[in-house]
């Protein structure tokens, strides 16, 4: 997910990179500005860039001890019954490198940096606003909204824009329930899904040239889809806080990007509004980012995904194999960007 605008991360003083309370010699920093860069280019699923002075950097938040955390109160309801209706063509990924290595740009843009300092993350209380063209808005607490629906266990490809695959077991409820019990008004027609913003602990907040909270948005018909989910768990428990707890959107035929974590804010609007990539970066990630292995992303092919796990490569499919259920949506939209 490295872009143009991100590069100042490299040329301004990254003060949220160490604690404050750290001197910076000046070779350290500019030792500092190499890491980044390297850590750019890994991003992009080329050859990550390891030197020692990268491993100084990230062990600063490695060698932190990791906070205790209440227990999640919706613990008692894990596990639940698999839906057998969804199968998988391929193993699942082991646990551990689901959960520690992430995407998640509030806490870092270093994969397992970011699981880490999600750890961090206050996931009680928590609410979920229901907002903008519905009957009602509403905020509900997670643990109600969570115990408001039946939970079920399914197993997802899940595909990053970055070209490398996992397999996980989550769990979670129908995002078509959550469309229900919002009651969007008929003029409602996309649905912007926000992330919790201005967290003390999420060093990426202070990044200013970014447009958080990070959003995004799908049509109402892609939320109603059968295979939408609202994760609330993977493996058997609750979420890890570097996956996305307490909730998150699973719209496993589009890339990664689109599916926010930490979910806050559901929002029905009845224009199609930007989400955080695209508005970052929109001649590389748009609205619709459906996955296709014919169409490129502007820096690198997206022909073939790589096993996070074993690194082997495999086609891509389109709509990340998908298609029986997801086809159809895109009926008659041949005109528009629907594969980025
Ligand atoms: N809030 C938030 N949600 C996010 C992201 C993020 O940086 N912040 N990254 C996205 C990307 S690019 C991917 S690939 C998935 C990663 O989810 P995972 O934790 O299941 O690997 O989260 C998505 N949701
Ligand atoms: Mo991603």
């Amino acid at each position: 997910m490295a872009n143009s605008i991100g590069r100042p991360a490299i040329l301004r003083r990254p003060d949220w990179a160490l604690p404050d309370s750290a001197a910076t010699p000046e070779s350290v920093y500019l030792n500092r500005r190499a890491i980044l860069a390297g850590l750019s280019g890994a991003a992009l699923g080329g050859a990550a860039i390891a030197t020692p002075a990268a491993a100084d950097w990230l062990d600063v938040f490695r060698s932190e001890p990791q906070p205790s955390q209440p227990p999640d109160p919706t613990a008692d309801l894990y596990p639940v019954a698999r839906n057998p209706a969804y199968t998988l063509d391929r193993p699942l990924t082991p646990e551990p490198l689901v959960v520690g290595n992430v995407n998640y740009y509030e806490f870092s843009s270093d994969k397992p940096t970011a699981s880490r300092l999600a750890q961090r993350l206050a996931i009680r209380p928590w609410t979920v606003t229901i907002d903008g063209l519905v009957e009602a808005e509403t905020t509900v607490d997670i643990d109600a909204l969570i115990r408001r629906f039946a939970l079920e266990e399914r197993t997802y490809r899940h595909r990053c824009v970055e070209a490398w695959w996992i397999a996980v077991p989550w769990t979670g409820f129908p995002m078509a329930k959550l469309i229900d019990f919002a009651k969007p008004l008929s003029s409602a027609r996309y649905v912007r899904f926000e992330t919790f913003g201005n967290s003390p602990v999420a060093p990426g907040h202070r990044q200013s040239w970014y447009p958080w909270p990070y959003t995004d948005a799908f049509t109402i018909e892609e939320c109603s889809n059968e295979l939408a989910l609202m994760g609330t768990g993977a493996y058997g428990k609750p979420l890890d806080r570097a996956n996305g707890a307490p909730l998150r959107a699973i719209l496993p035929w589009k890339y990664g990007f689109k599916q926010a974590k930490g979910i806050v804010r559901v929002t029905f609007l009845d224009k199609r509004p930007k989400g955080f990539w695209e508005t970052v970066q929109g001649f590389e990630y748009g609205f619709w980012a459906n996955v296709n292995p014919d169409v490129p992303h502007p820096r690198w092919s997206q022909a073939t995904e790589r096993d996070l796990a074993t690194g082997e490569r495999r086609p891509t499919q389109i709509f990340n194999g998908y298609g029986e259920f997801v086809a159809h949506l895109y009926e008659g939209k041949a005109g528009e960007r629907l594969y980025m």
